[in-house]
């Protein structure tokens, strides 16, 4: 089955915030942002932007009537500085005017006396100064000191891993409508409808009922929309409280990048440790997590790159350590992986030095190691279901592994200014929010008196297909056709209490809600049906918009059931909620089950690099990926594509700079490269993983929006060993991202 918004996306008919019909009296909304990255606010002057014909009214933290608060995890942000400045960019006022053009005008006649402190831009300065979110936190696994006294090689080590622009297609934005009785309707893009509603009444000092969020779909979010959506949605909602106005607030492409915050940079230290016949017995890192100025989602990205510091790799004896620490860059936030690319990061650099040191392929390591069943993840779960080394094998056999090494050898003792490189990466990726608490969903279902159906989830649509998902429950669990299935938007006062739509869980969180909605509707409809045909209600069922007696087909349709049901005046509705079980995580111990289960892969990926230039191509990437039992392949494929060119992008070419002074550099698309066609790999090839599935996941159909990502991380691998080829000096370094630049270096030090 297509997603159920291909039709319209193609036709430019897909409804965004920015395609709303706004009410005629709309007002538009400006951010007056920070120009500096640390400092005192000792005097502004509005006087002037004030007075321009059309500004209505400029918002400061001075008109917060509850709290000036919008911190998650942490309490530790504000909406709008107060007196001091913590980051480049930081929202400090909000204009609002009767069209975007004059508020511009206005915002640039703001003037502002700032004086500077010094401004800390890097983790490794922060930690100096123990300059921190919040405590460290730490996994441990056996006794890595004992470990290391018995390792035939200890390699240490340090690495860096760059941030990443989201670049959503669409930036934030968000439309508020005040209602009657002060009530406030938010039309916004956001990865999280109950976060918006839940900041938006304790800003304005108002219960939770009275803001309601409704999320269409996004033009993309990656992360980038689980905690970030908020702050723009919360603006818009005190204009409105206080003009009793419609303010529509879409930020501009230069303004999204300079006021938000990004994937976190790491730098990182690690010391692995390896017997004679290269097993790994003891490692340890400490990841340096460049938080931003604000905790936002800050310490559970850390905590995942504590879970999958190991990656696919069982090793006995585990310290790892994470500090957040707080620096003067907007508030780094979740992005594609949440910690867990910056985590598998590490290890893969851990093991190419000691490789490199040791004298063989890296992938001798990596396939010494990997895990199998019943072994334990440093946090305590053991390992079932475990398709790491079925992942590599299946992947080496199918596409011939040890050919291409042939062919890359080969072509590499036949040329001088072209040097390949090939490279294996195993994934291993634990599906759940790390938070246990936050792994429910709902679904409401409504059958309509004719027959179709209306189906609302608290999942948010931003391009992963969810809906199509959901919809795939829906029609097959009601045995109906599926255009009799809509899929409504996603709104806080039809479905409440939601997680963001986040950690690849949301079509399995929100699916079961929506098969265990179905479920009840169906045993419900069953009985009506059975009372009409004089059987039995466990003889009836649904298939193809018709009842069958022991399968058998009856005369009466869904829509005759339906009928039926509405003169016994049986319930149509029905709404559902699902817990993910077995789950539980104890934070005092740092030991549990904290995922349903884990989703495995190997991508082996080839590059060409010219050796006079340092330019390259990714040649070919080749998958085996384990998606359970997938409930639409073509959707799932597209995940695992996406996610690759953008794990590619993250390890290859996107590069964020920001100046000692905390600016911004990289402000703009002619300044930050991200992957287009010309740089996706002449070949991908996909194949899924032949397995049992896993009921925790929906229909058996494995999560599939992050994990891949971390296949990108191949790339870096394999331009490396082609340096390696060219430069027989070359000393691994493990700075991503591995740009044209540093590769030239690399070839000729
Ligand atoms: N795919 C598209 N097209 N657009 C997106 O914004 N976000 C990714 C992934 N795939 C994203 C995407 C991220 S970060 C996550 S967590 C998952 O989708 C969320 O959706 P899921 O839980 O339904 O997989
Ligand atoms: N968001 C979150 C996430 O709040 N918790 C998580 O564990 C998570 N994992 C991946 C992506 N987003
Ligand atoms: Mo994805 S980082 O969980 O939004």
């Amino acid at each position: 089955m297509k997603n159920i918004d291909s039709y319209s996306h193609v036709r430019g008919e897909s409804l965004f915030v920015d395609d709303l019909i706004t009410r005629q009296d709309t007002l538009y909304g400006l951010v007056f942002d920070a120009p500096v990255a640390h400092g005192i606010i000792k005097h502004i002057d509005y006087s002037e932007a004030e007075n321009i014909e059309g500004v209505i009214k400029i918002f400061t933290y001075k008109d917060i009537l509850g709290e000036n608060q919008i911190g998650g995890i942490i309490p530790d942000e504000p909406l709008w500085a107060e007196n001091e400045i913590h980051f480049w960019g930081q929202p400090i006022a909000f204009i609002v005017a009767t069209s975007e053009a004059i508020a511009k005008k206005a915002r640039k006649l703001i003037r502002i006396e700032i004086e500077k402190l010094p401004a800390i831009t890097t983790a490794k300065e922060a930690k100096a100064k123990n300059s921190f979110i919040n405590a460290p936190r730490s996994f441990h696994l056996g006794d890595t000191d004992n470990a290391f006294a018995h390792c035939d090689f200890i390699i240490e080590g340090e690495t860096f891993s760059n941030g990443q622009e989201h670049l959503y297609l669409e930036t934030q934005g968000c439309y508020a409508v005040p209602m009657e009785n002060g009530n406030i309707k938010i039309t916004s893009s956001t990865q999280g409808p109950t976060s918006v509603q839940k900041i938006t009444a304790r800003v304005l000092g108002v219960p939770m009922h009275k803001i309601e969020v409704d999320v269409i779909r996004l033009g993309g979010g990656f992360g980038g929309k689980e905690d970030q959506a908020t702050p723009w949605a919360v603006m818009a909602a005190v204009a409105v409280q206080h003009l009793k106005k419609p303010v529509k607030f879409v930020l501009n492409r230069h303004d999204d990048l300079r006021m938000t915050g990004k994937r976190h940079p790491y730098e990182s230290t690690f010391k692995i440790g390896l017997t004679k016949d290269l097993k790994i017995t003891a490692f340890e890192a400490e990841f340096l997590q460049n938080s931003g100025a604000a905790a936002d989602l800050s310490p559970a990205i850390a905590e995942r790159t504590l879970f999958h510091a190991t990656n696919s790799y069982y090793i006995p004896n585990v310290k790892t350590t994470v500090l957040s620490c707080k620096t003067n860059l907007p508030p780094n936030t979740a992005f594609r992986g949440f910690g867990g690319p910056q985590g598998m990061f590490v290890i893969e650099s851990a093991i190419a030095k000691a490789a490199h040191i040791i004298g063989v392929e890296k992938e001798r390591i990596q396939e010494a190691n990997l895990l199998d069943e019943n072994d334990t993840f440093s946090y305590g779960q053991i390992a079932t279901q475990v398709e790491a080394k079925n992942t590599w094998r299946t992947a080496a056999l199918n596409f011939k592994l040890e050919k291409i090494e042939n062919e890359v050898r080969d072509f590499n003792a036949q040329n001088t200014q072209f040097k390949k490189g090939v490279s294996v990466m195993p994934i291993t990726f634990g599906i759940s929010f790390t938070n246990t608490p936050m792994n429910n969903a709902r679904a409401l279902v409504h059958i309509y008196q004719d027959g179709s159906v209306g189906v609302s989830t608290g999942a948010v649509e931003m391009g992963q297909s969810v809906n199509t998902k959901m919809l795939q429950v829906a029609y097959k669990t009601l045995g109906i056709h599926p255009s009799k299935v809509k899929l409504e938007t996603t709104n806080t006062t039809r479905v409440a209490n939601t997680s963001p739509t986040a950690a690849s869980s949301t079509a399995d969180l929100n699916g079961k809600a929506v098969l265990k909605a179905c479920e009840t509707l169906i045993s419900r409809l069953s009985e009506v049906a059975a009372n009409m045909l004089n059987a039995k209600a466990s003889e009836v069922n649904f298939k193809n918009d018709a009842v069958f007696i022991n399968n058998k087909k009856s005369p009466i349709t869904w829509e005759d059931v339906i009928a039926q049901a509405m003169l016994d005046r049986v319930a149509l509705t029905e709404n559902a909620h699902y817990a993910t079980p077995v789950i539980h995580f104890d934070k005092t111990k740092e030991k549990g089950h904290p995922f349903a289960y884990h989703v495995y892969g190997t991508a082996i990926t080839t590059t060409t690099v010219n050796c006079l230039t340092g330019t390259y191509e990714i040649d070919s990437v080749k998958i085996i990926h384990d998606f359970g039992k997938s409930m639409n392949l073509g959707i799932d494929t597209g995940q695992v594509e996406g996610a690759l060119i953008q794990g590619i992008g993250w390890m290859t070419m996107e590069e964020i700079s920001y100046n000692k002074e905390g600016k911004l550099l990289s402000n703009a698309l002619s300044t930050y490269k991200v992957p287009d066609i010309f740089s996706v790999p002449k070949t991908v090839e996909i194949a899924p993983l032949e397995t049992k599935g896993n009921d925790m996941a929906i229909l058996k159909s494995k999560a599939v929006g992050e994990p891949p990502l971390m296949y990108g991380i191949g790339a870096y691998f394999a331009i490396q060993n082609a340096v390696k080829a060219f430069n027989p000096n070359y000393e691994p370094k493990f700075h991503a991202p591995f740009t044209p630049e540093k590769v030239l270096m690399g070839l000729y030090e």
